[in-house]
């Protein structure tokens, strides 16, 4: 899962009054190329006089009898939207119908202010053990029935807190306490508005089921959230390529080191590794996850601590052979989802 939200600057205009949805089509009609807004699911809503002339032209008939990723673009839906998830804000694709080719640039526009997920736990009665159960003295047990009414926490239950955002902690917002969401229970929805003030910034969600948040944590049910608008605190990254990188642990059976023998010389093999954007640096070669990126090119990352335990210390480096690695300087443009100051230092 991810997502992202956009919340106004304060230094942006603020639109006076509402514009009809008919203003909105003359507007894009205007437009020299063809444009075609869709729902998520494909569903199409809106085509400027450009497009539809172009969908007569290929005698696809009414617009709103099509899907924009099977019938158009005939693409998986699932590889665009992982394209933009991991930070792309245009992924283009090229066509071909017959002998006509073309390229198509597909953006994603945030709904502003609201951040919806859906989630269904599909965690199975194997990877639960229901000998664990943490009681949180709260509501009834009930919860299998109503996710909203507390009870005993168990095993293979889960929920979501949305870390950082202020919203309110009731069920369906950031509620991680009585919330409790069964395996195989009906699909349950959070919905919230995210207030206008909320920093620009990189946020995230996780499980937070009382006692059992760090395993479902290491399991890698997290994600980032990104409230748009840094670049109006920190205008130097606007227009940079941008990538979202994510960090977890995972367990790996291994065996955990006895800290309290110090660092003996016993040998080990580690418990957790570690993965970026789900790719895992394995014990015990540790190949690192390769990101390549242009000589000279500036590029902002927006990097998160998803692991349930494990804390970094995150280095650029040039390692242009084996023996030699240069730290590279990085510049901090926000930490916790709160930008820095202008004078903050370059690392
Ligand atoms: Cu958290």
């Amino acid at each position: 899962m991810s997502g992202s939200v956009i919340t106004p600057s304060i230094s942006e205009p603020q639109a006076q009054g509402d514009v009809s949805l008919g203003f909105v089509t003359r507007l894009l009609d205007t437009l020299d190329k063809s444009l075609l807004v869709s729902e998520r699911s494909g569903r199409i809503l809106m085509v400027n006089s450009r497009a539809r002339k172009c969908l007569d032209s290929l005698q696809l008939g009414d617009f709103n009898r099509l899907n924009l990723f099977t019938d158009l673009l005939e693409v998986d839906a699932k590889r665009i939207f992982a394209d933009i998830e991991s930070g792309q804000h245009e992924v283009k694709l090229d066509l071909a119908r017959g002998e006509k080719r073309t390229c198509a640039s597909i953006q994603w526009v945030p709904e502003p202010d609201w951040l919806v997920v859906e989630l269904k736990n599909e965690i199975t009665p194997a990877a639960a053990r229901n000998d664990q159960r943490m009681p949180m003295a709260i509501g009834t047990v009930g919860a299998k029935t109503d996710p909203c009414a507390g009870g005993i926490m168990m095993d293979g239950a889960t929920n979501l807190h949305f870390h950082g955002l202020a919203v309110p902690p009731v069920c369906h917002q950031d509620e991680a306490t009585r919330t409790m969401i069964a395996p195989g229970a009906p699909t349950f929805e959070y919905r919230m508005r995210i207030p206008e003030n909320t920093p620009p910034g990189l946020y995230w969600y996780h499980p937070h089921p009382h006692g059992f948040s760090e395993r479902q944590v290491l399991g890698g049910a997290s994600g980032a959230l990104i409230v748009e608008g840094i670049e109006h605190a920190a205008a130097q990254v606007a227009g940079l390529p941008e990538r979202v990188l994510v960090l977890r642990d995972q367990l790996i059976g291994g065996v955990p080191e006895d800290s309290a023998k110090g660092d003996g010389d016993e040998p080990y093999v580690p418990s957790l590794d570690l993965s970026l954007n789900f790719v895992p640096i394995l014990y015990p070669l540790y190949k690192p996850a390769v990101l390549l990126v242009r000589p000279q090119q500036r590029e902002f990352w927006r990097v998160l601590n998803a692991s349930a335990d494990t804390f970094f210390n995150l280095q650029l480096l040039d390692w242009p052979n084996p023996d030699t690695q240069v730290a590279q300087p990085i510049q901090v443009i926000a930490i916790d989802g709160v930008p820095v100051g202008a004078d903050f230092a370059i690392v």
